[in-house]
């Protein structure tokens, strides 16, 4: 049986990247994110083993439907990547903006929540895996004090998730990068890592066999090698 992952933040950067290296290494893929027109053209990439499922992280029902309907493509659901996530240029906390710091809250938070509360009655049907993006700034100290946070919270949720879902032989795993180039930012950054970089430490945390748990993938770039 073909294995399946369900991805949010499929359209771009990190999620677009670990999609086709999943699909690469033999897993079928849902691919969430809001871009509905990306995900298709990801899919037609992609061919038999995507399915585009267009919609909003901070939607609890928008989420059950992606999943039921891959379930209903694929049959079952092996692990989920929690990866959707936004800097909103990285806002501090004094002067903050409100507005940003809500999206942050509801995207990086909330989002990450609803996934794994969405798909773990599928995870626990097959002792799947779950896998959420933290940050290199969920393990230390940046000035962007609220995202920085977020991903703290990130790091620390999943951490006690992971205690749940090993009652019945669940995986939990952080994904834990510096800086990356993608659309996170609005100008390229040559000396981070390569989105293709996160995607192959992703897909070999899932490769692991069923009784190893890899509680976290830091991965950090090393730009003086060249
Ligand atoms: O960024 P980007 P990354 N509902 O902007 C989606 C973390 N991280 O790959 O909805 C659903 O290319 C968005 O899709 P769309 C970071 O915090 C990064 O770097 O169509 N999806 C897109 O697919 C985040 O957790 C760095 O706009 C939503 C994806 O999220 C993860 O890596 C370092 C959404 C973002 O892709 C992936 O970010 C680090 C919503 N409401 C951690 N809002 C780094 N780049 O340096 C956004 O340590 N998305």
């Amino acid at each position: 049986t073909t294995k399946t992952l369900l991805l949010t933040g499929a359209s771009s950067g990190i999620g677009a990247a670990t999609a086709r290296a999943a699909v690469e290494a033999g897993w079928a893929v849902g691919l969430f994110a809001r871009s509905a027109d990306k995900l298709q053209t990801l899919a037609d990439e992609l061919g038999d083993a995507a399915l585009p499922l267009p919609g909003d992280v901070a939607d609890p029902e928008a989420q059950a439907g992606a999943v039921a309907a891959l379930v209903a493509r694929f049959g079952r659901l092996d692990a989920a990547f929690a990866n959707a996530g936004i800097g909103a240029g990285a806002p501090g906390t004094e002067g903050g903006d409100l507005d940003s710091w809500r999206q942050m809250l509801d995207v990086n938070l909330w989002g990450a929540l609803v996934t794994a509360r969405t798909t773990l009655p599928e995870l626990r049907k097959t002792r799947g895996h779950f896998l959420v993006t933290g940050s290199r700034a969920g393990r230390s100290v940046i000035k962007g004090s609220v995202y920085g946070a977020t991903k703290w919270f990130i790091h620390g949720w999943a951490a006690n998730l992971l205690e749940e879902m090993r009652e019945w032989g669940g995986r939990c795993t952080v994904v834990a990068p510096g800086m990356v180039d993608t659309e996170f930012f609005d100008e390229k950054k040559p000396k981070a890592l390569r989105p293709e970089d996160v995607a192959r430490g992703v897909v070999w945390a899932l490769q692991q066999p069923a009784s190893v748990n890899v509680g976290e993938v830091y991965l950090m770039p090393n730009p003086e090698a060249g």
